[in-house]
């Protein structure tokens, strides 16, 4: 049994539900409770809040989590990150009021930045020479300036748009994050594989994101054309249809390119097109 933090409630809580039942593991909804079993995986969930995912896995209360890269630098616990799971994007910025000129981070010397992120400021100003007092705040850190309490802030912004509602202008992207699959560095070898099955689950959910099955009519002497134009995975499928010279042309295709090619291949006489959404690619 390998046990799992993910966030609570916030930001990365439903992402994570969703990859969970995506990879083919129901976890009981329930969230009153701290602790709930898979129904059908060897696993345990543990609904903690983002800031302590980190301490908890570096302890093995839980084995795995997920959590933002934000948390893991921040925390700066012993974590091995097994994975980017590619959502929960953001990064972590230095603002400052829109009205003032800002050409370096020297702007910062002898000011105050107000931060839930103290260690990667930290580090920040050590790389530029930069001389400011840090001002650690938990929440609320976009009004810090207007209240007074800071000069400038430096934290997690995705759209921009808090940024802008408070008056305040992004001038430096410090550091990009995501969320990520972190593990124990000790993990016994039993849980180990448990984590190997888990990624491989994980890794067939993402490699689908975006993927189309698509199916069309062609003349057989056009399937050696249109198999230049749709490569698919690792060939297409043909197979003969029931009418003499025409066949029939299977393979799976990104989303982004589909259209394109369907242009390629009406043209060379391809009809008939279905497109098809495709829910697992197991390598
Ligand atoms: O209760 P708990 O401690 O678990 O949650 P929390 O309130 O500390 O974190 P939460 O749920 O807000 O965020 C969890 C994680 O999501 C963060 O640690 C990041 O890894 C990631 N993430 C991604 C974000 C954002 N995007 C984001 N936009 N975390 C916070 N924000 C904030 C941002 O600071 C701003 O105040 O959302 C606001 C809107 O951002 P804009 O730029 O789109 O306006
Ligand atoms: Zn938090």
């Amino acid at each position: 049994m390998i046990r799992i933090a993910i966030q609570a409630k916030g930001r990365l809580n439903e992402d994570s539900v969703a990859l969970l039942n995506e990879a083919g593991i129901e976890i009981e909804p329930s969230k009153r409770k701290l602790l709930t079993h898979a129904l059908d995986f060897p696993l345990e969930v543990l609904y903690l809040r983002d800031d302590d995912i980190p301490q908890a896995v570096a302890m093995g209360v839980a084995d795995i989590g997920i959590v933002g890269e934000n948390e893991v630098a921040e925390k700066g616990e012993k974590l091995e990150v097994v994975h980017k799971l590619g959502f929960g994007k953001c990064r972590i910025s230095l603002a400052i009021p829109k009205g003032e000129t800002y050409d370096s981070p020297s702007w910062c010397n002898g000011k105050g930045v107000a931060t839930s992120y103290p260690n990667i400021l930290k580090k920040f100003f050590a790389e530029n020479k930069i001389k400011a007092d840090i001002h650690e705040i938990a929440g609320s850190v976009e009004i810090a300036p207007s209240v007074g309490m800071a000069e400038g802030i430096f934290d997690i912004v995705s759209s921009g748009g808090t940024l802008i509602t408070n008056g305040l202008k992004e001038v430096e992207k410090v550091f990009w994050s995501e969320a990520v699959l972190v593990a124990n560095p000790k993990l016994s070898a039993e849980n180990r594989a448990i984590l190997d099955q888990l990624l491989f689950r994980f890794q067939s959910v993402e490699r689908s994101r975006g993927m189309k099955y698509m199916l069309m009519n062609l003349p057989c002497d056009k399937v050696e054309a249109a198999a230049k134009i749709m490569p698919g995975v690792k060939s297409p499928t043909i197979l003969p249809l029931q009418q003499k010279g025409w066949c029939s042309m299977h393979v799976v295709v990104g989303e982004r390119e589909l259209w394109a090619r369907i242009e390629q291949l009406k043209a060379i006489g391809a009809e008939d097109i279905l497109v098809l959404s495709l829910e697992k690619m197991i390598p």
